[in-house]
C-alpha cells in the first residue's frame, strides 16, 4: 500500500490487478529498454544517467512513470494538479492546497498535516503511478483529487492538460540550482563520485538536470497559463514568501474554494499560512531526523527532513560569484525574452 495516501483514503484504495502479470511485465520491460537505448544521454545529478525524452532530461524511472501515465491515467475534470520544476516549492504548496481543500475537515490544533507532513498529503504521480504497479486506481480519492507532478506541460497527455486545473509554482533559478544540488547530492548513489557544485552549475546552465531544462519547463506552463488562465494558476515562490496570505487567497479562489468573509474574520487564512510555514512544518517530528520517509521507487527512499533546508529567498548569494550569477541571469533574460515573465531579478 502506498505511503502517499491519507489513511482514510487508503481504506478506499484498490490497485487494479492484472492476470499473467509476469508475461506482460517482461514484454513491457523490453520495449521500455529499447526506447531508453534510442534516447540521448547525459550525466544525472542523482543517478548516473539522464535521458532526453521529447526535449526534457528525465531519469529512467520517471520515463517509465510518464509512459504509464499516458497509458493508464484517467483524468477527471475536477482533478487539480500541483506542478513545479524540482525545488520550486512543491512541499509548501502541497501543504497549502491540502489544508485549503480540507479546511472543514480538521481542526488546526489537531491537523492531519501535523502528523503526516505535506509529502504524504497527496500522490506524487510521476513515481506513484508505478509504486502500486501495474496500474494504480485513483478513482476513490476524495474530490477534488489532488496530484503533484514535476513533468513539463508538454510531456503530459493532452487528456490531462485539456481537462484538469494546474497550480504551477516557479522560483528564481539561482535558488533552484542551490537547493537542487544540496538535495540531489544527499540522494546521489554512494557508488558514484559526488557531483561537484561547479559541475552541477555547468549542467544546470546547459539545461541538463532531472526534468530540465529549467527555463523550458517554466515557459511551457507560463505560455499555457497565458492562454488559459482559468486552467493554470502561475505562482512564484518569492511572491508567496513576501505575501503568503494574498497568494493563498488567490490559490483558494482558483481551486474553487474561495475563503468566505466569515472565514476571513475567523482568521482561517492566517491559520493556514501558519500551519504551512517553513518554521512550523520543519519542526514537526514527522519531518525531523528519524521521522517519516517517502518511497519514490523501491530504491529511492527519501527522509521527509530532506525537503526542508533553509526555505529562504536568495541563498544563492552564499554560493555564486558575480560572474556565475550574471551568466544565469543572462540565460533567464534571453530565454524569457518577449514572454512577459520575469524571474529571479536581483534588486
Ligand atoms: P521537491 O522538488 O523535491 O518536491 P520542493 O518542495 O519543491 O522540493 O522544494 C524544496 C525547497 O522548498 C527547499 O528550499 P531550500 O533548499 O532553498 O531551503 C525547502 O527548504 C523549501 N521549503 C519546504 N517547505 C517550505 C515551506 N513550508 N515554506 C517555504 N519553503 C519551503
Amino acid at each position: 500500500m502506498s505511503t502517499y495516501l491519507l489513511p482514510d483514503q487508503n481504506a478506499y484504495f484498490h490497485p487494479t490487478s492484472i492476470n499473467d502479470e509476469n508475461h506482460i511485465q517482461t514484454e513491457k520491460q523490453e520495449s521500455y529498454n529499447n526506447l531508453l537505448a534510442t534516447l540521448p544521454k547525459d550525466k544525472g545529478w542523482r543517478s548516473e544517467t539522464v535521458f532526453l525524452y521529447k526535449g526534457f532530461w528525465l531519469s529512467s524511472q520517471v520515463v517509465r512513470g510518464l509512459l504509464l501515465i499516458h497509458k493508464h491515467f484517467n483524468p477527471q475534470p475536477t482533478d487539480i494538479f500541483l506542478s513545479a520544476f524540482m525545488k520550486c516549492g512543491t512541499t509548501w504548496l502541497k501543504a497549502l492546497m491540502f489544508a485549503t481543500a480540507n479546511r472543514h475537515r480538521y481542526k488546526f490544533s489537531d491537523h492531519h498535516l501535523l502528523r503526516t507532513g505535506p509529502q504524504s498529503a497527496f500522490p506524487f504521480l510521476d513515481t506513484h503511478i508505478f509504486l502500486d504497479h501495474p496500474i494504480t486506481n485513483f478513482d476513490h480519492l476524495p474530490v477534488p483529487r489532488l496530484f503533484a507532478t514535476h513533468f513539463a506541460h508538454g510531456l503530459l497527455p493532452t487528456s490531462i492538460t485539456s481537462t484538469c486545473k494546474f497550480v504551477y509554482v516557479c522560483r528564481d533559478p539561482k535558488d533552484v540550482l542551490i537547493s537542487k544540488w544540496h538535495f540531489m547530492s544527499k540522494l546521489r548513489s554512494k557508488e558514484l563520485a559526488p557531483l561537484s557544485f561547479n559541475e552541477a552549475y555547468e549542467l544546470f546552465c546547459n539545461g541538463v538536470s532531472e526534468y530540465g531544462p529549467f527555463w523550458d519547463h517554466v515557459l511551457g506552463y507560463w505560455k499555457a497559463s497565458q492562454e488559459s488562465p482559468d486552467k493554470i494558476l502561475f505562482l512564484k515562490y518569492e511572491d508567496m514568501k513576501r505575501e503568503p496570505a494574498v497568494e493563498l487567497k488567490k490559490l483558494a479562489a482558483f481551486m474553487g474554494m474561495a475563503f468566505t468573509a466569515e472565514e476571513e474574520d475567523q482568521k482561517v487564512v492566517e491559520e493556514i499560512v501558519k500551519l504551512c510555514s517553513f518554521e512550523n512544518l520543519s519542526n514537526l517530528e514527522v519531518n525531523k531526523d528519524g521521522g517519516g520517509v517517502q518511497m519514490f521507487t523501491e530504491k529511492v527512499v527519501v527522509e521527509n527532513q530532506e525537503f526542508f533546508r533553509k526555505g529562504k529567498v536568495g541563498d544563492w548569494k552564499n554560493y555564486l560569484t558575480e560572474e556565475m550569477k550574471d551568466r544565469i541571469d543572462n540565460i533567464t533574460a534571453e530565454k524569457l525574452k518577449n514572454s512577459g515573465l520575469t524571474l529571479g531579478i536581483t534588486k
